[in-house]
């Protein structure tokens, strides 16, 4: 199980993310890769990239040149391995670090970019999304399914840029997401290479985007979202309207596998989701 250095958190802490390259095992990778491979074979990934501006108020219209798949949220009905990540051996663990207490889970989705045609994401914080009243009340989880690189556009990052606000608008590239864009001094900004399996773990407030995927083979990653525990309650943040008693607690006194929400205790359900997927699949996409 990882669990983080003290120079890890320190970078945390101080820059805002850290990226821990190792996070999770070869055999984890092959079952990632398998259930992400599963979810679009069944068509529940969707394009959200518009033709024309989505923000004049006429429907968008997808684009049919240009992808940036994504489900959210996930949900146990689409991927019960994805459902068990919070509980898997070292999360809870490493998220309690960052946060500094006990944390629940609010939110999953993947981004799925299509070789050659796969666009990025643009600049935003996910505070802009959530309204934590401080930032560093939540951290973002960013799995690279897929290595990413350059080349397929992996994540950038600006460092400390969590001690700042950003204004957002809307990306009228996107059927709904927001962007800073414009407020954005990309000479400031770090692009992480982040292998298969490794994780970047982000404060709220960072500002991060991703590039268009140039190579012929897709790239994913999944992302979750938590937030401390303490703060759910009072916050008025985006996801409020959760019942307090449907929240998946990852550690501490309430945590119960997130039964409320899923309606199953899924502790322990991580390590027989991989052994069922990695048997299904491709071991030789975890060198790519
Ligand atoms: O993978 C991507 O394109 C973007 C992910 C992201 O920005 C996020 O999860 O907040």
């Amino acid at each position: 199980m990882r669990t983080l250095t003290p120079a890890e958190l320190d970078i945390f802490k101080t820059e805002g993310f850290v990226v821990i390259p190792d996070f999770f095992t070869a055999t984890e990778v092959v079952a990632l890769q398998a259930d992400v491979a599963e979810l679009q074979a069944n068509g529940k990934l969707r394009n959200v990239v518009v033709a024309k501006d989505g923000a004049t108020g006429t429907t968008p219209t997808t684009s049919t040149t240009a992808f940036n798949l994504q489900i959210c949220p996930i949900g146990l009905v689409n991927s019960r391995l994805i459902a068990s990540l919070p509980w898997r051996a070292g999360v809870p663990e490493v998220v309690a670090t960052l946060l500094g207490g006990d944390s629940v889970q609010h939110l999953d989705q993947i981004f799925l970019k299509p070789g050659k045609h796969g666009v990025g994401t643009k600049w935003h914080t996910d505070n802009a999304y959530f309204h934590a009243t401080d930032p560093r009340f939540g951290v973002g989880m960013w799995i690279a399914v897929h290595a990413a690189n350059r080349a397929n556009g992996s994540m950038r990052l600006i460092p400390r840029s969590h001690l700042q606000t950003f204004a957002h608008e809307r990306d009228g590239e996107s059927d709904h997401h927001i962007t800073c864009a414009k407020v954005i001094d990309e000479r400031h900004e770090i692009l992480v290479e982040v292998p298969a399996g490794g994780v970047v773990f982000f404060n709220y407030g960072v500002a991060h985007a991703t590039g268009p995927n140039t190579t012929d083979r897709e790239r994913a990653g999944l992302a979750l979202h938590f937030m401390l525990g303490t703060q759910v309650a009072t916050e008025d943040h985006a996801f409020k309207d959760i019942p307090v008693e449907r929240w998946r607690w990852l550690s501490g006194s309430r945590c119960t596998g997130g039964l409320e929400h899923h309606g199953e205790d899924l502790r322990g359900q991580w390590a027989a989701e991989v052994a069922r997927l990695s048997r299904s699949g491709n071991r030789q996409a975890v060198a790519v």
